[in-house]
């Protein structure tokens, strides 16, 4: 068992897709065990995306994630990291499979929907950034 944080983004929330990338997770058999909409402010957006702090795109990346409302969740199942990367698509959706959520549903590189951590080292830093374990069910 393996668990991940995904991100429906600003992007997603204002394109009433949230239930949508809910129920494309789900139907892998992907099992939701915590879950929350909030707006992350400018600074909570740069110190989750931290690790890209010196790339060009930094700033208007974390000025997007923090323009409205996110739901965070984490999710859990066997190789949840790798389904849920799949089921994204790649991050620009010019280069993602068509049918993942990317493709279907994001504008460009940076308003590209969803997030999902790219390795369970990510994923045990990003899932307490926001949940504690009492939250996690
Ligand atoms: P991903 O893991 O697919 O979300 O992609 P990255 O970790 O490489 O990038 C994180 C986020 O940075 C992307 F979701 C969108 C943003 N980004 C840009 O805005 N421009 C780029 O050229 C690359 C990434």
């Amino acid at each position: 068992m393996e668990r991940t944080l995904s991100i429906v983004k600003p992007d997603g929330v204002s394109k009433n897709v949230i239930g949508e990338v809910i129920r494309r997770f789900e139907s892998t058999g992907l099992k939701i065990r915590a879950l929350k909409m909030l707006r992350l402010s400018k600074d909570d957006a740069k110190g989750f995306y931290i690790v890209h702090k010196e790339r060009p795109f930094y700033e208007d990346l974390t000025d997007f994630m923090s323009s409205g409302p996110v739901v965070v969740m984490v999710i859990e199942g066997e190789n949840a990291i790798s389904k849920v990367r799949e089921l994204m698509g790649a991050t620009n959706p010019k280069n993602a499979v068509p049918g993942t959520i990317r493709a279907d549903f994001a504008s460009d590189v940076e308003k590209n929907i969803v997030h999902g951590s790219d390795s369970s080292e990510s994923a045990s830093t990003e899932i307490p950034y926001f949940f504690s374990a009492m939250e996690i069910c």
